[in-house]
This record gives structure tokens, C-alpha cells and sequence, in this order.
């Protein structure tokens, strides 16, 4: 089969492929790790170039006191956590923040607000940003929580490439993790942003205590959508003092990849990010998750709130690995 044209961002061109019933995917987590690896890199090959990785540069345009309790996040105003809150931010620091990351090598802008959904006032001020990130030759992507009708449509309008929302966790286990809002409220913005025809990101968080029925069952409500994700952010929890989840025990790393490989299985024409967590692996567990069909990370030295390995020791991991940024 042809390989899917790299970085192609406004064509929507995921079609859905099968549907995925819990048991094959846990079937595929039960099997020896190297034939899932074998399976995983066989799919991957046949949709993508398997030593091309995509770079998006995140930033927080809007930092903490957040309304909701989700218990992972330094963001949630209800958790003593070190963080600092902070406004909105002004225009011309986004944009020179985007700058430095086109400069760095990023294809992608993603701008991030501690919102439980977004103000129509502040809306606007993103519409903005959006506008003169996309004007700089960079794909965008926000993530600003639950929308309300009629933003998604704004926000294309502006040329909003991707919106991010995550799924987070399976449906049974999320109001163990989040009460102020449901798995359902998360599915209701990912179908006003599909209809917008806008990009959709929407992956999960490995490692919050759930157990692997309840990360194949993410995996499955995923690649089940009406159609997948283009973007399939896996993140390895960030342990974050104060919050509910701080002393959560680690999660077995080959247990993270599993999901990286059941996504990419499940979901073979999307592009696989590994997200959060990267900065406390290794470069081999790295190149594990690459061969396990992960396509695409976040590049530059922040997260969000936290940290992400500085962009010169991911250039080197590149080298080392042979691989090229799309
Ligand atoms: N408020 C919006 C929302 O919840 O969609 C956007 C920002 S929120 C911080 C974006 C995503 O970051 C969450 O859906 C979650 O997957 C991820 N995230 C937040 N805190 C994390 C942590 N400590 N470890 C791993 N991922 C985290
Ligand atoms: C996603 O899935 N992971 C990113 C992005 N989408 C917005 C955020 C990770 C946040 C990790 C914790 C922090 O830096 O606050
Ligand atoms: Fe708010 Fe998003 Fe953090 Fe939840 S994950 S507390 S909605 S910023």
C-alpha cells in the first residue's frame, strides 16, 4: 500500500477503518511483547514512513485556576500545587514564542488554556493568535477545554488545523479520576469540532491506576469513533505534588508500550503521539515507543506546566536514530 502523504493536515483523510471490540484489544495487550511490536511496525509501514516523526511545540497561553478537578492536573485550582497562575497571554508573546518554535523545527503550534470551556471574549483572543500563528506557515492547535456551539465553527473560520481534547481514560474508570465534567461532555465537543471539519486530537493518560481492561477500553473508544483521531496523544502520567494522583506508583514502562502499539493497530493512519512523561525516559525506552508506531512527540523544553527534554538532546536522539522531523 502507498504511503500516506506526510504532514497532510487539511484533507481530514482518516477514514475509518474497522471497529474494535474490547476483547482484540486485549488480546493484542496479551500478546508476547515482540510480536505486538512486529504487528505494530508492520501497520505503521504500510500508512506512514517509519522514520518520520512529527513535532508539535506546545504553550500555555493561560496557566492554572482551573474550575475542574481533574486529579492528574497542576492546573486544577482546587489542588495546592506550586504553580502560578497566570492571564491569558498577550498576542505578540504567542506569536513570538511560535517564531522561535518554526525557527527550532516544529511543524505545529499548539496553545493550551487551564479552561473548564472558553469565554466568548476570550475566545476572540484566541481566534487572534490562531489566526497569526496559521499566518506564519505553522499548523495550529488549541486545546481550551469544552466548547459551546458555534466556537467550533470560529475557530475553523480562523484556520484552526487540529483541536485537542482528550478522551483521557476509558469511560468506566473517568469519574474516578474527574467529577466536574463526563466522558460524555468530552465525546459532545469532539463531534462539534469533527463537524466544524476541523483536525481532531484526542488520546489519554497512561499510569493514573486503572487497569489494562480499562486502557484497551481507551484504546477501543478511540479508534471507534464515528471516525479516529488524526492525532493520538499518549501521555505517561507527570506525577505532580499536591494533586490526587501525586503518589501514584509508575506504571511498568513495556506497559506503556503496549499502548502505544494498540493504538497504532487500532488506529494505523493516525499519526501516534507520546506525549507527556517523555522527559523521565530513556532514549532506548523512546525508541521503543518509535517502534512500537509512535510518529510524533512534542518538542521544545516545556510541556505545559512541566518539563519536556531540551530540543538539542531530542536533535541528538534524532541523529542517533536516523530520524527526520516532518
Ligand atoms: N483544559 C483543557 C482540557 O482539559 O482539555 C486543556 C488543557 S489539559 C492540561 C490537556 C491535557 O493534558 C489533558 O487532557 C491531559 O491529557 C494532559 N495532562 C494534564 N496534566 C497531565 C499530567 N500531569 N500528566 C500527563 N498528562 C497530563
Ligand atoms: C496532550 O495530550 N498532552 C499535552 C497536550 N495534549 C496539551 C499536555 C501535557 C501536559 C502535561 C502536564 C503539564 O505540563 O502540565
Ligand atoms: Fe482544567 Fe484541563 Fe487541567 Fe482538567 S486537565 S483541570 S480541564 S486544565
Amino acid at each position: 500500500m502507498q504511503a500516506r502523504p506526510l504532514a497532510a493536515v487539511s484533507d481530514l483523510s482518516v477514514a475509518p477503518v474497522r471497529s474494535w471490540t474490547l476483547n482484540e484489544v486485549l488480546a493484542l495487550y496479551d500478546l508476547p511483547l515482540m510480536d505486538l511490536i512486529f504487528r505494530a511496525q508492520q501497520v505503521h509501514r504500510e500508512h506512514f514512513d517509519a522514520n518520520a516523526i512529527q513535532r508539535s511545540t506546545l504553550l500555555s497561553v493561560k496557566t492554572g485556576g482551573c474550575s475542574e478537578d481533574c486529579s492528574y492536573c497542576s492546573q486544577s485550582a482546587r489542588y495546592e500545587t506550586d504553580l502560578e497562575r497566570e492571564r491569558l497571554m498577550p498576542l505578540d508573546e504567542v506569536v513570538a514564542a511560535a517564531k522561535v518554535a518554526r525557527e527550532k523545527g516544529a511543524s505545529r503550534f499548539c496553545m493550551g488554556a487551564a479552561w473548564r470551556s472558553p469565554k466568548d471574549n476570550d475566545l476572540d483572543k484566541v481566534l487572534a493568535m490562531v489566526r497569526e500563528v496559521k499566518a506564519l506557515g505553522m499548523q495550529t492547535c488549541v486545546t481550551l477545554g469544552m466548547l459551546k456551539e458555534g466556537q467550533a465553527e470560529q475557530l475553523k473560520e480562523a484556520g484552526l488545523d487540529y483541536y485537542n481534547h482528550n478522551l483521557d481514560t476509558d469511560k468506566e474508570f473517568y469519574g474516578q479520576v474527574i467529577k466536574t465534567h463526563t466522558h460524555d461532555d468530552r465525546l459532545d465537543t469532539l463531534d462539534q469540532v469533527r463537524d466544524a471539519g476541523i483536525n481532531v486530537c484526542s488520546g489519554g493518560i497512561i499510569g493514573m491506576g486503572e487497569s489494562r481492561k480499562n486502557r484497551a477500553a481507551l484504546i477501543v473508544q478511540l479508534a471507534n469513533l464515528p471516525t479516529p483521531p488524526e492525532s493520538v496523544p499518549i501521555n505517561n502520567l507527570v506525577p505532580i505534588p499536591g494533586t490526587p494522583l501525586a503518589d501514584q506508583p509508575r506504571l511498568d514502562p513495556f506497559e506503556f508500550v503496549r499502548t502505544i502499539a494498540a493504538a497504532r493497530i487500532t488506529m494505523p493512519s493516525s499519526w501516534v503521539r507520546l506525549s507527556a512523561g517523555r522527559q523521565e525516559m530513556s532514549d532506548e525506552m523512546q525508541a521503543l515507543c518509535f517502534l512500537a508506531g509512535a510518529n510524533s512527540m512534542f518538542y521544545g523544553d516545556e510541556l505545559l506546566t512541566t518539563g519536556n527534554p531540551a530540543a538539542e538532546r531530542d536533535d541528538a536522539l534524532f541523529a542517533r536514530l536516523g530520524l527526520k522531523a516532518v
